[in-house]
C-alpha cells in the first residue's frame, strides 16, 4: 500500500492485536460487504481470499472515522485490490454490484441456509446444495441422514439462529457456576469470547472454567454435564477430550477438555428451565422439537435452546486461555502471527513458548514447544462471574 503522505500522522498495524478496536464503529456499510464475500469465499473453499476480506473488514472496524472517499485510506494496510474496488463502488453507488449479486445467488443463500445448521460445515453443505437441498426443511423431507449433532442443529434451528442477548449469556452463566460451585466448591466459571469484549449479543456464550489448586478440575466436565442432564438443562453435547492441557500442546489449536453443548434456558433470564419434559431426561434423546418450519420459536414455548461452549483448563494456564478465548478471532489469529513473526515465539491457549534460537542455516524445524512456558500475568485479575 501507499505511504502516508503525512509522516505525522501515525501508521495503522497490520497486526489487529496492535490496533484499537471499538465495538461500535464508523464503517458498517463496507464491513458488512466485505463479511458477505468472505463468507461467499469460504462457501467456495476458498481460504486465502475468505482470509483477505476478513482482513479488510478487521481494519475498517478500527479506524476511527468514516470513509466518504478513496483518499482516506491511503497508508491503511490489508486493504486488497478487490477489497478497494468494492469499497469504490460503494462510495459511488451506495451499494456493491458484486455483493448484492451474491446476496441474490440461490447459492449463497443456500450455503448460508444449511451452514446455520450447528453440526454442518462447508464441505456438507456443498454436497446438499448440489444435490438440491436449499434449507434445513429440506433436510426434514429428504430423508438424509444427519449425524446425531447435526440433528440437534435442525430440531433447536430457529433458538440457534436468534441471537444470545447479554442477559441470557449471564443466566447460562449463573446455572453453570451454580453447578460447578455444588461440584467443586472454590471454582471459578469466567464468561469470555465475544461477551468478554462487550458484545450485547453473541452466536454462543463460551465458560471458562478453573480452580486455583491445579489438579483440582481434573474430572469436572463430565460431573458438571451430568449434573447439567439431571437437572434436564442438558438439551445435546459432544465431549471433547484432548488432553486437558496436560500433553504437549503444540499448533494453535487448543487441548482443553471442552463440551459443545446446547442447554435449556427458562424464560426468565436466570430462571430454573422447568421439570424436564417426559422423554427428554438424558442429552441427545427425543426432545420436543424446535422445528425449523417456525411452529416451534421460544415465545409461547416457555425456554429457548443456547449454544454453550464450556471448556476446563489448568490454573497455570488459566491466563493464556482466556487471552486465548477471549477473541475476535482476527485479533487471536495476529496475535499469533505477531508473536511467531515478531518475537520468534509461539503462542497458544497453553502457553507461550521461546523458540529455539538456532537461525544459520535455517532449520527445518526449528519451533521447540516443549519448553516451560513463560509466566504472563494477564488479566489473571479479571473478576470471575
Ligand atoms: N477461539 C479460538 N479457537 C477455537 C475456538 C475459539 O481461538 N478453537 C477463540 C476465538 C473466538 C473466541 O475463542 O473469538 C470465542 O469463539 P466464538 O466462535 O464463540 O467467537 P465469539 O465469541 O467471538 O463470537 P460470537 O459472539 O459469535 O459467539
Ligand atoms: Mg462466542
Amino acid at each position: 500500500s501507499a505511504p502516508r503522505s503525512d509522516p505525522e500522522e501515525p501508521r495503522i498495524s497490520a497486526y489487529a492485536c496492535q490496533r484499537r478496536t471499538p465495538l461500535d464503529h464508523l464503517n458498517k456499510i463496507f464491513t458488512d460487504a466485505s463479511e458477505v464475500l468472505a463468507e461467499n469465499a469460504e462457501f467456495s473453499e476458498s481460504e486465502g481470499r475468505g482470509l483477505a476480506f476478513r482482513k479488510a473488514g478487521s481494519v475498517l472496524r478500527s479506524l476511527p472515522f468514516a470513509v466518504s472517499r478513496m483518499e482516506d485510506l491511503r497508508g491503511v494496510p490489508c486493504l486488497g485490490e478487490h477489497s478497494r474496488k468494492i469499497i469504490q463502488e460503494i462510495l459511488e453507488d451506495g451499494v456493491s454490484g458484486e455483493v448484492e449479486g451474491v446476496l441474490r445467488s440461490e447459492r449463497y443463500r443456500a450455503m448460508k441456509a444449511l451452514t446455520g445448521v450447528f453440526g454442518v460445515g462447508v464441505k456438507t453443505a456443498d454436497r446438499w446444495v448440489r444435490e438440491g437441498l436449499r434449507t434445513p426443511g429440506d433436510l426434514l423431507t429428504s430423508g438424509h441422514r444427519l449425524s446425531r449433532e447435526q440433528e440437534a442443529g435442525v430440531r433447536y434451528y430457529e433458538d440457534l439462529n436468534c441471537p444470545v442477548t447479554r442477559a441470557e449469556a449471564d443466566a447460562i452463566g449463573e446455572i453453570v457456576k451454580e453447578a460447578v460451585h455444588s461440584i467443586l466448591p472454590g471454582a471459578r466459571v469466567t464468561l469470555t469470547g465475544g461477551f468478554r469484549r462487550g458484545k450485547e449479543a453473541g452466536h454462543d456464550v463460551d465458560l471458562l472454567i478453573t480452580h486455583p489448586e491445579e489438579g483440582k478440575e481434573e474430572g469436572l466436565l463430565g460431573k458438571l454435564t451430568s449434573w447439567l442432564d439431571s437437572q434436564g438443562v442438558l438439551l445435546y453435547q459432544r465431549v471433547s477430550e484432548g488432553s486437558g492441557g496436560r500433553g504437549r500442546e503444540s499448533g494453535p489449536m487448543d487441548h482443553f477438555h471442552r463440551s459443545f453443548s446446547i442447554l435449556k434456558l427458562g424464560e426468565q433470564p436466570g430462571a430454573p428451565p422447568g421439570p424436564p419434559q417426559p422423554g427428554a431426561s438424558s442429552a441427545g434423546q427425543t426432545q420436543e422439537a424446535a422445528s425449523p418450519r417456525g411452529q416451534g420459536g421460544a415465545q409461547g414455548r416457555g425456554w429457548r435452546a443456547v449454544r454453550v461452549d464450556l471448556v476446563i483448563c489448568p490454573y497455570s494456564q488459566f491466563a493464556y486461555a482466556l487471552l486465548g478465548w477471549t477473541g475476535s478471532q482476527q485479533f487471536e489469529r495476529d496475535l499469533r502471527r505477531f508473536a511467531s513473526q515478531e518475537r520468534d515465539m509461539s503462542l497458544n491457549s497453553h502457553g507461550l513458548y521461546q523458540r529455539e534460537q538456532v537461525r544459520t542455516p535455517p532449520p527445518p524445524h526449528c519451533i521447540s514447544e516443549s519448553s516451560p512456558p513463560l509466566s504472563l500475568s494477564l488479566s489473571l485479575s479479571s473478576p470471575p462471574l
